[in-house]
This record gives C-alpha cells, sequence and structure tokens, in this order.
C-alpha cells in the first residue's frame, strides 16, 4: 500500500470515531466553501463573513463548551483536528474560529457568572454574536503585564480608557473581551459595540492574514455596567489562561497549512518537466520534499499527544509554547521551500504556498511570538526567568 504523504505515519489511525467524524465534516467544508474563494478574498483583504452562518451551523463555534452554552462537548483533539483542517483553507479563517472559541467564549464560560454565560455564549455559539479580544497594546504586546488600559470603579460601572492594538475580528465584533488594570489588578470586561467613547479602526495595508479582520481599538471613558465585568479571575493569568486555549489550537493550524503546502509542492513538481523531467526527479528537489514530510509527521504526532494531555487534564503552558514554537516554525519553512518548488509561479495567489507564508509571518507572531515561547522552555528547563 503506497502511504499518504500527507500522513506518512497515519496518525489519523490513532483518532476515535468521533474525532474522524470531526475532521471529516471540517475538511469538507474547507475543500468546498473555503479553497473556491480564498485566494480572491485574500487578493481583495476581504474576510468572508458570509462564510460565518455555515461555521456556526457545523458547530465549529465553542465547540468543546457544554451544550447548554452551544457548545458540543467536544475533546480537545477534535478541536485540533477542526483548526487543522481550517487552516488547510486559511489562517485567517482558522484565527476567527480561535478567538471566537478560546479567546471570547472560554472567558465569559470559565471566568464569567451564570449569567453572563446565558446571556453571551448560546448566541456566539450561532454565530449571531462576534467576539473580539483585546490584550496587546500599541507600547508592546509580549509584555502584557505593563498595560495601560485601566478602569475605574464609579458607583455601578467602570469607567474605561487606553487603547488595544492588532485585535483580529475588532470591527466585524458586536463585543471585545477587554482587559484593564484596576486597584484589584488585571480584571476582564465584556465591552459592547455601540458604548459611548468605545471605537474599532481597521488596520490596512497587511501584507499577512488579508483574509482577517485586524483593529486597533480605543477606548475614551467609556462606562462599563459591572454586570459586564468577569467576576471570576483577577491577575496576569486571566488573559493568559485564554491564550493557552488558543494556542493549544494554533499548535494544530498549521499543521493543516503545511499540508497543503507538500501537496501542492508534489503535484506541481511531479508536472513541471525541466532538464527533460520532471523536477520531483532531482535529488535536490526530493530532499526538500523529504524534510517537509519529516517535519509534518512530528508536529501531528506533536499536537496529537498535546491534546492527549490537554484531555487528561496534564496539559501545561510549557507544553503548549514548544508545541507553538516548533508547529509554527515547521509551517513558515515548508510554505517558503514550496513557494521556492514552484518558481515564479510560487508568487502569485494562484497557488497557496505565498499566502500560507504571508500568513505565517502572523501565526508565529501572534499569541506570543516564537522567541516568548523559546523563552517560556528555558525558563522551565533553567528555574531561570530571562524575560
Ligand atoms: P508570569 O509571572 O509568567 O505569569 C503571571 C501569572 O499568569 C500565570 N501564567 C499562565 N496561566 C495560564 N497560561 C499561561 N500560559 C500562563 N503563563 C503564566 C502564572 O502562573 C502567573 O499566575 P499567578 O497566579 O502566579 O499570578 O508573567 P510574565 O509577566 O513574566 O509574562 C510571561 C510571558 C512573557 C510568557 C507572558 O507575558 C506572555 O505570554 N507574553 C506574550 C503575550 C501574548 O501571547 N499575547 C497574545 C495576545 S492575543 C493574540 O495574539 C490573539 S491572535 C488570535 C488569532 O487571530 O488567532
Ligand atoms: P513586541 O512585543 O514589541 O516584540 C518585538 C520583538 O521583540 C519580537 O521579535 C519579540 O520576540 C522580541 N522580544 C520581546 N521581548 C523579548 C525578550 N524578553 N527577549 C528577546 N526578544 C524579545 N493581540 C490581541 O490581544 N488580540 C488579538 O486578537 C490579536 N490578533 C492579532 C492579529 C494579527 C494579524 C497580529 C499580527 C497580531 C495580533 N495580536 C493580537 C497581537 C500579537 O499578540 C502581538 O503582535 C504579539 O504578542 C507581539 O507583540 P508586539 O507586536 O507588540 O511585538
Amino acid at each position: 500500500m503506497p502511504l499518504n504523504p500527507l500522513d506518512l505515519y497515519d496518525v489519523r489511525s490513532l483518532l476515535s470515531e468521533e474525532e474522524r467524524a470531526v475532521q471529516d465534516t471540517v475538511a469538507r467544508f474547507t475543500d468546498e466553501r473555503v479553497l473556491p474563494i480564498i485566494g480572491d478574498c485574500f487578493d481583495q483583504a476581504r474576510f468572508p463573513k458570509e462564510l460565518v452562518p455555515e461555521i456556526a451551523e457545523l458547530g465549529l463555534l465553542g465547540s468543546s463548551l457544554p451544550e447548554q452554552y452551544g457548545g458540543h462537548g467536544l475533546n480537545a483533539v477534535s478541536y485540533g483536528l477542526i483548526c487543522q483542517e481550517l487552516e488547510r483553507g486559511d489562517s485567517g479563517i482558522r484565527s476567527f474560529v480561535s478567538v471566537q472559541s478560546s479567546l471570547c467564549m472560554y472567558p465569559i464560560y470559565a471566568y464569567g457568572s451564570e449569567e453572563q454565560r446565558m446571556r453571551w455564549l448560546p448566541g456566539m455559539a450561532r454565530g449571531e454574536i462576534i467576539g473580539c479580544f483585546g490584550l496587546t497594546e500599541p507600547h508592546g504586546g509580549s509584555d502584557p503585564a505593563n498595560m495601560k488600559t485601566n478602569a475605574k470603579r464609579d458607583g455601578d460601572d467602570w469607567i474605561l480608557n487606553g487603547a488595544k492594538m492588532w485585535i483580529t475580528n475588532g470591527n466585524l465584533a458586536d463585543i471585545a473581551i477587554v482587559w484593564a488594570q484596576t486597584d484589584d489588578g488585571i480584571q476582564g470586561f465584556v465591552v459592547e459595540k455601540g458604548m459611548k467613547g468605545f471605537t474599532a479602526q481597521e488596520v490596512h495595508k497587511k501584507m499577512s492574514l488579508r483574509a482577517s479582520v485586524t483593529s486597533a481599538l480605543f477606548f475614551d471613558a467609556v462606562r462599563v455596567p459591572e454586570a459586564n465585568r468577569l467576576p471570576n479571575v483577577k491577575g496576569l493569568k486571566g488573559p493568559l489562561g485564554c491564550l493557552t486555549q488558543a494556542r493549544y489550537g494554533i499548535t494544530w493550524g498549521p499543521i493543516g497549512a503545511a499540508q497543503a503546502c507538500l501537496d501542492e509542492a508534489l503535484k506541481y513538481g511531479a508536472e513541471r518537466i525541466l532538464f527533460g523531467r520532471p523536477i520531483t526527479s532531482n535529488q535536490a528537489v526530493q530532499l526538500k520534499l523529504a524534510d517537509m514530510a519529516r517535519r509534518i509527521t512530528m508536529a501531528q504526532l506533536l499536537s496529537l499527544q498535546l491534546g492527549r494531555l490537554k484531555d487528561a487534564g496534564a496539559m501545561q503552558p510549557t507544553h503548549v509554547s514548544l508545541a507553538k514554537w516548533n508547529n509554527c516554525r515547521m509551517a513558515i519553512d515548508i510554505a517558503r521551500e514550496t513557494r521556492d518548488v514552484l518558481g515564479g509561479a510560487g508568487i502569485t495567489t494562484e497557488h497557496c504556498a505565498i499566502r500560507h507564508a504571508l500568513n505565517l509571518e502572523s501565526v508565529i507572531t501572534y499569541e506570543g511570538t516564537e522567541t516568548v515561547h523559546q523563552l517560556v522552555v528555558g525558563r522551565e528547563l533553567t528555574g531561570i526567568n530571562a524575560f
């Protein structure tokens, strides 16, 4: 039996029937609904918002949450496979789902009151309420402890002042989960579109994640009711806890992008005849392809074990950092190598390699830069904080 080049070690055989069904459903959505339009969306810098109802209908928003909040109680591996198959289409589509599920629905579920859960989560699962997550600030995202955005108590309300930068879904969002300094440490607030003094401004001229909305958020004395404060967490561990959920999914996403690129390199290389034979006959090209398959296989096994640890309640932030670092680096290298195998054809969005390579410049930076994750692992190994 010939091996599957995109799954050389048959990692799929390690999945449960339910996990395989989830993967197949999302793979079909990506093939039929995302791939036919995504090159044009990227060219036009357009997020395909028309896909949101279908994404919701498939149950991909908050899929791990309990059913009473609109979720499906899926396990961590299934959530990872959702991210992998969506990012095989485009990192922007996976970003939309990551932000909605892990960065917005998760904190309302984990840190919110029962009233807040019932108020927002079912509508978010249906895709009727879109969220964004405001942690990063213009003066430096790697060090969120140095947060300037602040909230001061005023009677039954809070007065919010500050700015957030590089916020995915910012201009699409109906609600923003905003982290702010208070007299009692960092706290999370649900800021609603239309609250006086809250504005979003889209970031233009992006060469990466063009099929995704990225914005700056501004808070000018926004009056936020106490009922919109997330009551069950204080301190930096609140937003960092959300990042652990999202980063976990991001370890899987780039595997999909890398698989799409390897597939493209194999097909294009087999048909490109130079010096009288397909370029895949050359040792130099085969070395590249073999290295891509090797690195994809290692990333698949790493994320699967990470997912099994998460489902067993044994996953730690250091595990996530190592996998986010490894898998983003793997995918960006493979996307760039594929671009090279395609020669000049690799520079247009007729093919996926350049789009994935450019997208992965964001993916390797957001949710903690590569350096941040390397230093998290270094801190674990040495016990010394090098930040
Ligand atoms: P540090 O002293 O290490 O920790 C402060 C408190 O937080 C706890 N903690 C965590 N909890 C959960 N998950 C984690 N990953 C955690 N890391 C730390 C920690 O135990 C402590 O708790 P406690 O109870 O003792 O107070 O904090 P530090 O200031 O030294 O920072 C460490 C560092 C640099 C790793 C952290 O600041 C960091 O991760 N920086 C990177 C920031 C980042 O990733 N921003 C992402 C913004 S969101 C985004 O990019 C969305 S893109 C989405 C998309 O489009 O897909
Ligand atoms: P900086 O923190 O200024 O880092 C600059 C450089 O310094 C990096 O190379 C970094 O690795 C390096 N560096 C930093 N500290 C150290 C150190 N101690 N030692 C050595 N090197 C160091 N944020 C949100 O809150 N919500 C979102 O939805 C969101 N979406 C995003 C979408 C996109 C497309 C992008 C590009 C970003 C998004 N971000 C979001 C922000 C993202 O998380 C930040 O860009 C990221 O955390 C890095 O912050 P920064 O850009 O300010 O870079």
